[in-house]
């Protein structure tokens, strides 16, 4: 294994913790279908039972077919260890909950993916924890914000479905002066095109249902972090708290996945770049949201930050709600669906699916404007991409 630390991010994607060698020459991992693992001694049980003995006792704590692709994963995401969950909410409920208690704050940015922010406002939030918003691409607000009690920074960048940045390093030097975790949420970028714990965050937690995964056949969450981190989300958060454990045949199909991260992703920022562009010249469309514009508010931190500009735009149209609606009805190519990150293109409009749980109020405070379309830019041909758009937008403008 150690051989391989020194070797690149795809080849890493493909064998990173796996020797068929040792595995009865199975080039392909076994999965291992077991809820529960027999002791050689009752003795040995105890052990497994106190942590003296790293073996396996049961799938909600672990399974061999898991522990390859935490493995794999934390070497991805340049992270000591990981723990994977049955999904992205999985692995942010169980992340969380275990970092506060009563009294404590987390800090997040203002824009969230709409379940995480129900899961703060109404999930830990009832708890006496308090939680409160600023936008993290304003520092001095972040600095402000923070205080001796803020356990947690929480952020995405880009942020769901605004496309907003933050400065990863900015925040980590910010909030390691009050002491607290900073957690990123890395479902848009995948480790490929961002790291966030190399440039000093302190957890990075994914929906693996996305990119990840890639295929859109499961839902999945993984949180990596430093040993010492991840060990009471594992024993805490997932084992007692939320118990959303990942099945062994998903992470088959993670690790499947993962073989092809590298190469799907390049495809999907060469496609989102074109179509982006695109967009951006269209009358129909008032703005557009892509990091890799340089008309975008943030692109040169999206340079500094991020390997290349990603799969994801949002955009608003010229004449509105309605024509947004027009627009993704006329589609024939890209699906109207949510979630992102799989070979189809898909379409979908936040303020009434992805982000219907923050209240129109809330939406308006929290930069997730009502005319946003959203797109996940698919593995299909770019040409057949640019067509189909570029025939609904034709329609929309009717
Ligand atoms: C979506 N997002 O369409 P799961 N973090 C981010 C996410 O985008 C998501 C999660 C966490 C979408 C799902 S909406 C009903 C469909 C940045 C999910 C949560 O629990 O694996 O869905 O991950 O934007």
């Amino acid at each position: 294994m150690s051989k391989l630390k020194a070797k690149g991010f795809a080849t890493r994607a493909i064998h990173h913790g796996y020797d068929p060698l040792n595995n009865q020459g199975a080039l392909i991992p076994p999965i291992y279908l077991s809820a529960t693992f027999a002791f050689p001694t009752v003795e040995y049980g105890a052990q497994c039972f106190s942590g003296e003995e790293k073996g396996h006792f049961y799938t909600r704590i672990s399974n061999p077919t898991l522990q390859l692709l935490e493995a794999r994963m934390a070497s991805l995401e340049g992270g000591e260890a990981a723990v994977a969950f049955s999904s992205g909410m999985g692995a942010i409920t169980s992340t969380i909950w275990p970092l506060v208690r009563p009294g404590d704050e987390i800090l997040a940015d203002k824009t969230l993916y709409g379940c995480t922010f129900a899961f703060l406002e109404h999930g830990v939030g009832q708890f006496g924890v308090r939680v409160r918003y600023v936008d993290m691409s304003d520092l001095d607000a972040v600095a402000a914000a923070l205080t001796p009690q803020t356990k947690i920074a929480y952020f995405e960048s880009p942020a769901n479905p605004s496309m907003s940045l933050v400065d990863i390093a900015a925040i980590a030097q910010l909030a390691r002066r009050v002491g607290a975790k900073v957690v990123v949420d890395n479902t848009y970028c995948t480790p490929y095109l961002q790291r966030p714990l190399e440039l000093g965050a302190d957890i990075v937690v994914h929906s693996a249902t996305k990119y990840l995964s890639g295929h859109g056949d499961i839902t999945a969450g993984i949180a990596i972090s430093s040993r010492e981190i991840i060990d009471p989300i594992r024993l805490k958060g997932l084992k007692d708290m939320t118990g959303a454990v990942m099945s062994p045949q998903d992470a088959f199909l993670l690790l499947r996945g993962l073989k092809t991260l590298a190469i799907r992703m390049e495809r999907h920022c060469d496609s989102a770049a074109e179509l982006a562009a695109m967009l951006d010249e269209h009358p129909a469309v008032s703005k557009v949201y892509f990091p890799g514009l340089p008309s975008f508010a943030q692109h040169e931190l999206a340079t500094r930050q991020m390997r290349r500009y990603g799969g994801m735009i949002a955009f608003e149209l010229t004449q509105g709600v309605q024509a947004g609606r027009r627009f993704m009805n006329a589609l024939t190519l890209f699906a109207r669906a949510v979630s992102l990150g799989d070979c189809e293109s898909l379409a979908q409009h936040p303020a009434t699916m992805t982000h219907s749980t923050y209240t129109p109020q809330e939406r308006a405070a929290h930069g997730i404007s009502d005319g946003l379309v959203r797109l996940s830019v698919g593995l299909e041909d770019c040409a057949d991409l640019i067509q189909d758009i570029g025939q609904a937008l034709e329609r929309c403008s009717l």
